[in-house]
């Protein structure tokens, strides 16, 4: 319908004009932006207190980057250096990072905060720093070359504005974001809101920041011209085993924040044992009505995503990347495909040729990091870690959420022990019979 049709609509139909009423303020609301982008700056508010005004939150394997108040300012200090940084015991590269972590420092604040950020690079190359999804006026929005000249080396530039919204956001590089971003110059930042409704009240509140990186095994550094075949995958900075447990208490209520600054890849994080709402994404808090359901949240590049949860159900709980290669450590890349094959004397005659030469992978690759091989200087093996019930055989972007009735403290409690006759076990010849089940 075009507006000449609308307009004869009107004039026709008794109560046109409350139609075309209606419909501009459906557009009008469509459109709304008023607190979005522009030069003004809000007026600031007394600095957001933690405790009195938010709970903070937690970055597993990470930090809250410190601040302090000076004259009703957040004042905080972000460092750009290279970090000997470990993804799990095993493998350490040289990575870049802030103040001594590697996608592990987390930024936060309170809406109304004026915060003025010092960064100071401390890299051998450029960098800027770009507050990803945050309004603020243009001159700060850390673009090297277009709103800003890069900070040289050794030098300190400083960002200050007030904040105006509240949501998971991110920050990250934006001079030659493609290595630097992918050498490790990215992080959360979570600005809360000034009055907290008991909407947004969680009792654990964690922060995850998802990433993916090419290490060949035996060098020191990640590849950051890979575009493919990535080997890494990290909450956080950490690859499982190395990822912390998120530790929570029954009954308590869960908010995870992920936020996505992989180079080329999505990542569908699914959680075992519970449903979840989808309650933010980085453009606003999703009204309570139009939250919906998953036990899969999609985090896209560039995205953050708010999932949350009432943690009833006791127990070890996965929580990982679905992409089966996201959930595997180094080595199980770059191997040929030898599934089914009977290897037969091949081995023995081989390793006449090759000493040690072993076939690797004729059942699958759950046995290669069980057996333990001999690896290559600095890689983790391709998968897993020892068990309750055996072997475990998973890595890379993977996490446990480890809920119990009782918790001293939020240290890592150790495996679950299950309640007697809760365990999947060899079915009883005699309940087999009795069910009519004939093997
Ligand atoms: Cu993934």
């Amino acid at each position: 319908m075009n507006r000449r049709d609308l307009v004869k609509l009107g004039a026709v139909a008794a109560g046109g004009a409350i139609v075309v009423a209606g419909a501009s303020k459906a557009e009008a609301r469509q459109w709304d932006s008023s607190y979005s982008g522009g030069p003004v700056d809000r007026k600031p508010e007394s600095p957001g207190l933690p405790t009195k005004d938010y709970r903070p939150v937690v970055t597993p394997n990470g930090q809250s980057l410190p601040w302090k108040i000076v004259d009703g300012v957040k004042v905080y200090h972000l460092i750009a250096g290279e970090i000997d940084h470990e993804f799990a015991k095993g493998l350490t590269t040289k990575c870049w990072g802030y103040n001594g972590k590697v996608n592990a420092t987390t930024i936060e604040a309170v809406e109304g905060d004026r915060v003025r950020i010092y960064v100071t690079n401390s890299l051998p190359v450029p960098t800027t720093v770009h507050w990803h999804g945050i309004f603020l006026p243009n001159g700060m929005d850390g673009v090297s070359g277009v709103t800003q000249r890069p900070i040289p080396p050794g030098k300190t530039f400083k960002y200050e504005w007030t904040l105006r919204q509240h949501g998971t956001f991110m920050y990250h590089s934006h001079y030659d974001s493609m290595t630097q971003d992918a050498m490790g110059l990215v992080g959360m930042f979570i600005v809360h809101p000034r009055k907290t409704s008991s909407d947004d009240l969680v009792d654990r509140d964690f922060v995850i920041m998802l990433s993916e990186w090419q290490v060949v095994p035996g060098t020191s550094r990640p590849n950051t011209l890979a575009m493919a075949d990535f080997n890494v995958l990290t909450m956080n900075g950490r690859a499982y085993p190395g990822t912390d447990p998120l530790v929570v208490k029954k009954g308590q209520r869960v908010r995870i924040r992920f936020g996505n600054l992989s180079a080329m890849d999505h990542h569908p994080i699914h959680m075992h044992g519970y449903r979840f709402k989808i309650t933010a994404t980085d453009g606003e808090r999703i009204p309570a009505s139009a939250q919906w359901s998953e036990t899969t949240v999609l985090v896209a590049v560039g995205q953050t995503r708010d999932i949350e949860f009432v943690a009833d159900a006791p127990g070890d709980w996965l929580m990982h990347c679905h992409m089966s290669h996201h959930m595997m450590n180094q080595m199980s890349h770059g191997v040929p495909n030898m599934l089914g094959v009977e290897p037969g004397t091949l081995d023995r005659k081989i390793s006449k040729l090759v000493p040690g030469y072993m076939t690797m992978g004729q059942n699958g690759m759950a046995d290669m990091g069980e057996m333990g091989m001999p690896m290559p200087a600095n890689s983790i093996p391709m998968m897993g870690t020892p068990a309750p019930f055996g072997y475990f055989d998973m890595g890379g972007m993977f996490t446990l959420l480890k809920v119990r009735d009782d918790l001293k403290s939020y240290e890592d409690p150790g495996w679950y022990v299950h309640p007697k006759g809760t365990v999947a076990e060899e079915a009883e010849a005699a309940q087999l019979a009795a069910d009519g089940i004939e093997l």
